[in-house]
């Protein structure tokens, strides 16, 4: 095949674009600009590549009047435009020349651009992944969400502990996106239902008394790779409502008016730093009116401006619930249905159900939306309305399936104990729930939701999650992208289930040979990055061994920290045992307010600066923690790694997708029988992973009878004795040799009656050393660890977010794909 067209671009018109735009911006030269001032030119001259088929696009969208899908997400956790938008618009090579031959290096230039972290971690990241794929397959659509002041804060670490700052991403302004003051909406909060009856004895709901701020969308373009496609992903900024003048003498206009801008500065202020935890804080559930309001009042009125009969509505659009976050989105368009396009309970309700499907991402309690009735009903007092009638039909419905069964409608109630659940309002609501794995979805079915799924079963299926190649390998990994380009061609990037033609190499002496020297490669410039920002030298010649996901208890990244002091425990007592360097690299942000997880940092960094220090082993383990672990420094940090630790809990992570970028970078992964680790297994084979633990069915078989003993695993096993008293003895705190005693006891809690070793840390300890023994053992045989990895790769299709998108396209959302008229007869 030819290589693909870079036709449409223009290396003379871009270079000229770039050199005018230094110019106008900023009134100086090449020589002169700044980087980040040339990082905007250079951006600008691509947004004018981007917005001629931006437009062209959504003409096309106009004629052809396609389904549409609006992805509702609190979270895009986008990361970097710049390199990717050149990468899709397959302009990369010659973009990289042009800036070359005006003196200026590609990589610095990206370097100058903030992440978006509009995200916390995976439900963000697979949303940005999701947008990725959907515009390079031609499906119409639109991401909707917040455009956050400030995002995911900023880690720095200073003796070891987390500090958050302020992201404060929009200070140098953000050239790809266009503000789009004709479509902003209000949005009303608070006041009091009134009821009036028209002259057609119809009952019209007015809210009033209420305040409201005005959601202005920015947008940003979503760039399809090479075929001309651009989508919008849509962020809702806030702004005061302009109605009252401040200097008014009228006290209560004024006191309103400055609410109303405080309102309106606040509910877009800050991303709330929590994964898979439920904090119930009112400003969160203000975000998440907010938006959906503004997203759901914007879909009806385009849908409204070409169509008739907004009885038809499910027809053009569907809307996904990316987590039960966006969830008010069901009774906002009931609302909208009724009291401004006047159709009745039954005819909203049909066309709702028919619109809405809810994705889950978690099992874990702590996670779940269950806001307070006094809260919701105060915030939003027509759509509790409706929440309350829409739980009336639902519980009458249980009764008339399981009659006089009390229980079933205790818990399965929207509204029950005085809190509304969100999940439960998603699941009678929409049309179909999906978990994002397939043992998630399996543990979804027969325990979580399981009644749900035995009153409605037909709504319940599985999207195993996947991760987009054009950034994980095409642009985080060059090195290997072309090596594979070389061997496969290039349709794997937009066909990942080409690479099981890898497979062949994966016992040819030359391919191996030249894949790990891509690996060292990629290994040399991650340990130039961990020297430049951690200051810590690493060898490239050893294991890289790599966990970075956010922190979190059931993530366990206790588990991997413990171990290493194990071993360190074990070098130390036999100096003279046979010994493989390793180097331990982590990443983690820890939720600001979360206690134990940041104090697992501090543990990981105390442990690395112990054994970074200690001479005697001679370097044999270092231990790593990169600091502020984002979108941009993963992609150098996967195409590093020989290991990926997935050592979650089995049941505990829905899929993860962290997992995906290792595999498909090629690092072995090192796992438990969780969230997709299992698919993982099943495409590259048991014998080219390395599988410990308990397995799901044991974990829950043990929480359902009351835990287990972790006393008896201290009792009887010194290695693990000895690492948990190096806890509390100061042998990683010598100052404060209490300070680590807060992870002793949520292990072990031998004074309190709380339960100890939720997460089975203990149980599965011994089997998690002894997997890491097979690693040792396997990477000192150096082709058969490069058979593997390679193999890893191979295998890696199937977990291509263009895979999981054409099965929500097929099994939810029903869309048919656009082709541009210029691309059609190619
Ligand atoms: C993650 N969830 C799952 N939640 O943990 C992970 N939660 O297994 C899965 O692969 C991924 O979703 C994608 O499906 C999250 O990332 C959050 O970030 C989050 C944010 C706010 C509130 C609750």
């Amino acid at each position: 095949m030819a290589k693909k067209s870079t036709l449409s671009f223009d290396k003379d018109l871009f270079k000229r674009s770039v050199v005018y735009n230094v110019k106008t911006l900023y009134r100086k030269s090449m020589e002169e600009a700044s980087p980040q001032q040339i990082f905007q030119a250079v951006s600008y001259a691509v947004k004018d590549a981007i917005v001629d088929k931006w437009m062209t696009t959504q003409e096309e969208y106009e004629k052809q009047d396609p389904k549409l899908v609006y992805y509702l997400s609190m979270e895009f956790l986008m990361g970097r435009a710049l390199g990717n938008n050149i990468i899709n618009l397959q302009a990369y090579e010659p973009v990289k020349e042009a800036l070359e031959e005006l003196g200026v290096d590609i990589n610095a230039i990206e370097d100058q651009e903030p992440d978006a972290a509009l995200g916390n971690g995976g439900l963000g990241r697979l949303a940005a992944c999701f947008l990725d794929s959907l515009a390079t397959l031609g499906y119409p659509s639109y991401g909707c969400g917040i455009r956050y002041r400030y995002g995911m804060f900023k880690q720095q670490i200073r003796d070891g502990y987390q500090i958050e700052v302020p992201d404060n991403w929009l200070e140098n302004g953000n050239p790809f996106e266009l503000r789009r003051p004709e479509y902003a909406k209000e949005v009303k909060f608070g006041g009091y239902v009134n009821v009036y009856v028209d002259e057609n004895g119809r009952s019209n709901f007015k809210q009033e008394g209420y305040q409201s701020v005005n959601a202005v969308p920015y947008d940003l373009p979503i760039v399809g790779y090479g075929n001309g496609i651009v989508n919008t992903l849509r962020i809702w900024d806030a702004q005061p409502v302009e109605c009252f003048r401040l200097e008014s003498f009228d006290k209560g206009d004024y006191q309103k008016a400055v609410e109303q801008e405080n309102l309106a500065r606040n509910i877009v202020e800050v991303l709330y730093p929590n994964d898979n935890h439920y904090a119930g804080k009112e400003l969160r559930l203000k975000q998440q009116y907010f938006f959906i309001s503004a997203s759901v009042q914007e879909a009806v009125a385009k849908y409204m401006r070409k169509h008739g009969d907004i009885r038809r509505f499910h027809e053009k659009v569907t809307f996904q619930l990316n987590d039960t976050h966006p969830t008010v989105a069901i009774a906002e368009l009931m609302r909208i249905l009724m009291d401004e396009y006047y159709l009745t309970w039954d005819d909203a309700w049909t066309v709702t159900t028919k619109t809405c499907a809810y994705t889950n991402h978690t099992i874990m309690a702590e996670a779940l939306e269950k806001w307070p009735i006094e809260l919701f009903s105060r915030l939003l007092p027509r759509v509790y309305q409706i929440v309350e009638e829409i739980n009336r039909r639902f519980v009458k419905e249980i009764e008339q399936i399981y009659p006089g069964n009390q229980e079933k409608i205790r818990k399965m109630a929207i509204i029950y104990d005085g809190q509304v659940k969100m999940a439960h309002l998603a699941i009678a609501s929409g049309y179909s729930v999906n978990g994002v794995a397939r043992l998630h979805t399996e543990i979804l079915k027969k325990q979580e939701l399981r009644d749900f799924y035995e009153m409605m079963p037909e709504k319940f299926n599985n999207k195993t999650n996947g991760i987009t190649q054009r950034r994980f390998l095409l642009h985080g990994n060059p090195l290997l992208a072309d090596w594979i380009t070389s061997h496969i061609g290039p349709e794997w990037v937009t066909d990942l289930t080409r690479l099981t033609k890898l497979k062949v190499y994966a016992d040819d002496e030359k391919a191996k040979q030249e894949f790990m020297n891509i690996k060292y490669k990629n290994k040399i410039r991650l340990a130039e990055y961990i020297l430049e920002h951690n200051g810590i030298e690493i060898d490239p010649r050893s294991i890289f061994d790599v966990q970075v996901k956010r922190l979190h208890e059931y993530k366990r990244q206790l588990l991997n920290i413990l171990h290493i002091m194990h071993l360190y425990n074990q070098l130390k007592e036999h100096p003279e045992m046979s010994f493989y360097p390793r180097t331990f690299i982590f990443g983690a942000k820890a939720a600001a307010g979360y206690v134990n997880a940041k104090l697992t940092i501090k543990l990981i960094n105390a442990v690395g600066e112990v054994i970074n220090n200690d001479t005697s082993i001679r370097g044999k383990i270092k231990v790593v923690f990169i600091e502020d672990y984002k979108v941009s420094n993963a992609e150098i940090i996967f195409a590093a790694s020989d290991v990926s630790e997935q050592i979650s809990t089995a049941s505990k992570e829905a899929s993860g997708t962290g997992n995906m970028k290792f595999m498909l970078n090629g690092a072995i992964t090192l796992g438990t029988m969780d969230g997709a680790n299992v698919e993982i297994v099943e495409e590259v084979g048991e014998e080219n992973a390395v599988i410990f633990g308990l397995s799901s069915d044991e974990v829950i078989h043990y929480e359902n009878f009351g835990g287990y003993d972790p006393m008896e695993i201290f009792n009887n096993n010194s290695d693990v004795r000895k690492v948990l008293m190096q806890l509390i003895n100061g042998t990683y705190s010598r100052n404060d040799p209490d300070l680590f005693r807060p992870l002793y006891n949520s292990l072990l809690n031998t004074l309190s009656t709380a339960k100890a070793d939720t997460y089975f840390i203990l149980k599965d300890f011994e089997d998690y050393a002894e997997a890491q023994k097979k690693v040792e053992e396997a990477y000192r045989d150096e082709k058969g660890w490069a058979r593997r990895a390679i193999l890893n790769v191979a295998c890696s299709g199937k977990f291509s977010s263009d895979r999981t998108i054409e099965e929500y396209v097929k099994d939810i959302w029903h869309l048919d794909k656009v082709v541009l008229p210029s691309k059609k007869d190619k």
